[in-house]
């Protein structure tokens, strides 16, 4: 099967309308995952289409080759398939120019975003690649991984490292810095890139962080789009379709939302062209995002799994699951003030339609990954407004028992499950230790780097999370979910 590539197109399939021959890398990416070729990529596509061909990216993965020996042999060519129902339009996307492993070169990345073309960094490292201590906010400098890059800084393996070093170049070559813009599920992202980035730079060179905290910028962004990974299922229909081989395919819905600071060190592409929105605030977007679409996400990955179904649609094709969502969607509407241009009932019927589109399977397993890293912003914040104002919590707590449960690393068949997430170690010791639902949630709730300081010594919280997990352990995941709801039903 030929590969797709330049010179061999999909079978009816057009590639970029742009001279990819003449496009500029003015763009470096890090994180260079699925998420990134189906969301930031598409819009920098739409800028290079409308002429601007200063817009190029160059991927860069931080861990593993294999985006790179999936698209360079491509010509960083790959195919973006949008899925919804029976339809799925497919295109062709050139925005990348090629991909840099990073662990293999670092020193060709850091040349790469030193070049002076380049503006923008994009990031899209996942909330564990910040490095940040949950308590303090401030980059841990005892963590292995950033006290290694401090002792070698010119062969950094994080991107707090990778940055400081391109910008330290950008400074000796008398340029000024890129902008750096996070696009991860995290509240604040810009702020915790900055704070990544400063205390790194402080800790080696202080003339340096001045330069950076003086011309820099590290804008916040929202980014919405469901991307699941793309599975061998997917590649094989897309060749018998498409009589090409694509190893660099990529699939997603229709929706696609991204909200940016509007705050820039220089240039940037008018991501405008493809729909981002460029604003003042963008908090209220992503609390809305991170609490409505990832808080819901995340209670139905743990509670779906564990009750057997292994992808998000067909959690929400029970019921009991559809209105266990609308009711845990109650609870954090609650806490948020919409931004001006946000409706939070529109917002959620649309939420529930894609949560159903069954075209995409999106894996439960998928985003029950880094739990620890993604409960504070997607339940437990929500969960701490709710208790200084006396409010329950019972689908939140739920949800959070359904994190715990996972840690036990078996399903409820007794089948092994492995938990990927770096704390994996830590929450499977603390599971144990408790002989019951209420003492194993009192012994995970101890992990002050998950819950923070008060809700770790809460008794409400300890006590409702304890009980559901309870619960949850006597009479699975299934019932637990439909008791809640007739509950609720019943008040
Ligand atoms: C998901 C997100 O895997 C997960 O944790 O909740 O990746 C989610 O699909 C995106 O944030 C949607 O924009």
């Amino acid at each position: 099967m030929m590969r797709l590539s330049e010179t061999h197109l999909p079978r009816g399939l057009e590639g970029p309308a742009y001279d990819r021959r003449a496009v500029r890398v003015g763009q470096v990416h890090l994180g260079v995952g699925a998420f990134h070729r189906a969301h930031q990529a598409i819009y920098n596509q739409a800028c290079l289409a409308a002429g601007d061909l200063r817009w190029g990216i160059m991927g860069a993965s931080l861990r593993s080759p294999d985006v790179a020996t999936q698209l360079n042999p491509q010509d960083g060519l790959y195919t973006c398939l949008v899925r919804e129902g029976a339809e799925t339009r497919a295109s062709i996307i050139g925005a990348i120019k090629s991909v840099l492993v990073a662990p293999q070169d670092p020193a060709a990345l850091i040349a790469a975003m030193s070049a002076p073309d380049v503006q923008v960094v994009t990031l899209t490292i996942t909330e564990k690649g910040y490095h940040l201590d949950p308590a303090t906010g401030a980059l841990m400098m005892q963590d292995k991984a950033i006290a290694a890059d401090l002792a070698e800084p010119d062969t950094p393996a994080t991107a707090p490292g990778l940055l400081v070093a391109a910008l330290a170049a950008r400074k000796a070559r008398g340029l000024s810095p890129f902008t750096a813009l996070s696009c991860d599920n995290l509240p604040d992202n810009g702020g915790r890139l900055k704070q990544a980035v400063l205390d790194f730079a402080r800790a080696q060179d202080p003339a340096l962080a001045d330069w950076i905290e003086r011309f820099g910028a590290f804008p916040a962004s929202m980014v919405d789009r469901i991307v699941p990974a793309t599975t061998p299922d997917d590649l094989d229909q897309f060749e018998a379709r498409f009589g090409t081989q694509d190893l660099g395919l990529v699939k997603t819905e229709p929706f696609s939302q991204w909200v940016i600071e509007d705050y820039f060190a220089g240039e940037r592409p008018q991501w405008e062209l493809a729909g981002a929105q460029l604003t003042n605030e963008v908090a209220p977007w992503e609390m809305a995002k991170l609490r409505l679409l990832n808080g819901a996400h995340s209670a139905l990955a743990y509670l779906g799994n564990l009750a057997g179904y292994q992808t998000v649609d067909q959690a929400m094709a029970n019921p009991a699951f559809e209105r266990f969502v609308e009711l845990l969607q109650d609870e954090a509407q609650s806490t948020l003030t919409p931004p001006l241009g946000l409706d939070l009932a529109s917002y959620r019927a649309e939420l529930k339609s894609r949560f159903k589109n069954a075209a995409l399977m999106h894996k439960t397993y998928q985003i029950a990954m880094d739990g620890s890293q993604k409960l504070p912003q997607r339940l437990l914040a929500t969960i701490e407004t709710r208790l200084v104002r006396g409010q329950d919590f019972a689908c939140l707590a739920l949800g959070v028992a359904g994190w715990m449960r996972w840690q036990a690393g078996d399903d409820e068949q007794g089948q092994p499950l492995e938990v990927q997430d770096p704390l994996a170690a830590e929450t499977r010791e603390l599971y144990r230790k408790g002989q019951n639902g209420l003492e194993k949630a009192a012994s995970l709730c101890s992990l002050e780097a998950v819950f923070g300081p008060s809700l770790s010594r809460d008794p409400r919280f300890v006590s409702t999370v304890g009980a559901a997990l309870d619960a949850l352990l006597k009479q699975g995941a299934c019932a637990s979910v439909e008791e809640l709801v007739q509950k609720e039903a019943a008040r």
